[in-house]
């Protein structure tokens, strides 16, 4: 009860903290921003795809999912037989200092052609939006060098079409851009259900599995030029998750659906959504699926 009374304490200071700033400020799919729950035991994760060390720790409450999620591109989200998402964040303050994510996603057809990492999003597709210092006021061309707000994506590889290991960042970026990935900054893993599942295959679970550093700003000249981001508890950054759902096996993506409000969160840190960093104190290990009811309900 005493760990359930102190997430009340930090939605509430979080919806006081929302409406001081104004409604308008960031664009949180679901009125309130959303929650990364500090990772217990860094040395036991394995970002392979599979969630068998996410189950012990992570308490289901946070689990985001449809009725989270928006419809950006058209502005309607799709029926959960279409396309059903749930993701799990995750995060360690230092030495670890990384950020973690598991998303499952459960879709009726897969498409997965592409074979230019670039044009990801025309297949079913993850990106990963990410402001660390949310700082705000990025507004950004969309094929700019990506250095305070990085378009993160995450694909199924496939042997002699999307090229491994399926996390790139886009869009447009010079390929110097990609230390991240190329030095093992960015982790991926991905697994598909049934196993071996590709292009035009029917009733596929993918789960996305990432574990990354994060860096703001993030620039070509690699690490040394780049300024590591050091998480926090009680920290709230800028980070959207994004998904491409292409179900036309020709023409490609047939929806698209965030934690962000519209479209330009890909582009203007001012239109992203905000994940707050809770600290193992802050969550109950056994709280009730009310959580996310209550947080709504302070919202009305
Ligand atoms: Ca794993
Ligand atoms: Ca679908
Ligand atoms: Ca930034
Ligand atoms: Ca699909």
């Amino acid at each position: 009860m005493q760990r359930k009374a102190a997430i009340l304490v930090v939605l509430v200071a979080f919806a006081v903290a929302f409406s001081a700033t104004g409604a308008s400020a960031y664009e949180n799919c679901n009125g309130v921003g959303y929650f990364a729950l500090q990772v217990p035991d860094p040395g036991s994760m394995n970002p392979d795809g599979n969630d068998n060390d996410w189950n012990s720790w992570f308490d289901p409450g946070f689990r985001i999912g449809m009725d989270q999620l928006c419809g950006t591109n058209p502005q309607e989200l799709p029926a959960r037989d279409d396309i059903d998402i749930a993701i799990r964040a995750g995060w360690t303050p230092e030495p670890d200092n990384r950020l973690y994510v598991f998303v499952v996603v459960v879709d009726d057809t897969l498409n997965n052609d592409e074979t230019n990492a670039d044009s990801g999003f025309l297949d079913d597709d993850m990106e990963l939006i990410l402001d660390p210092d949310h700082a705000g006021g990025w507004n950004e061309d969309p094929n700019a060098i990506r250095s305070g707000h990085q378009q993160w994506t995450f694909h199924l590889p496939n042997a002699g079409g999307y090229p491994a290991p399926g996390a790139f960042l886009r869009w447009q970026q010079p390929p110097e851009m990609q230390w991240g990935v190329e030095e093992g900054r960015v982790e991926f893993g991905i697994t598909t259900v049934p196993e071996g599942s590709g292009h035009g295959a029917t009733d596929v679970t993918l789960n996305y599995e990432i574990r990354m550093e994060a860096y703001d700003p993030y620039l070509p000249g690699g690490l040394e030029a780049s300024l590591r981001h050091t998480f926090l508890a009680g920290q709230t950054i800028g980070m959207s998750m994004t998904f491409n759902e292409a179900d036309d096996l020709a023409a490609g993506r047939t929806h698209q659906i965030s934690t962000h409000v519209l479209e330009g969160g890909a582009h203007n840190s001012d239109l992203t959504s905000e994940f707050t960093l809770l600290a193992i104190g802050d969550y109950a290990t056994a709280v009730e699926a009310s959580t996310w009811g209550a947080v709504k309900a302070l919202m009305k």
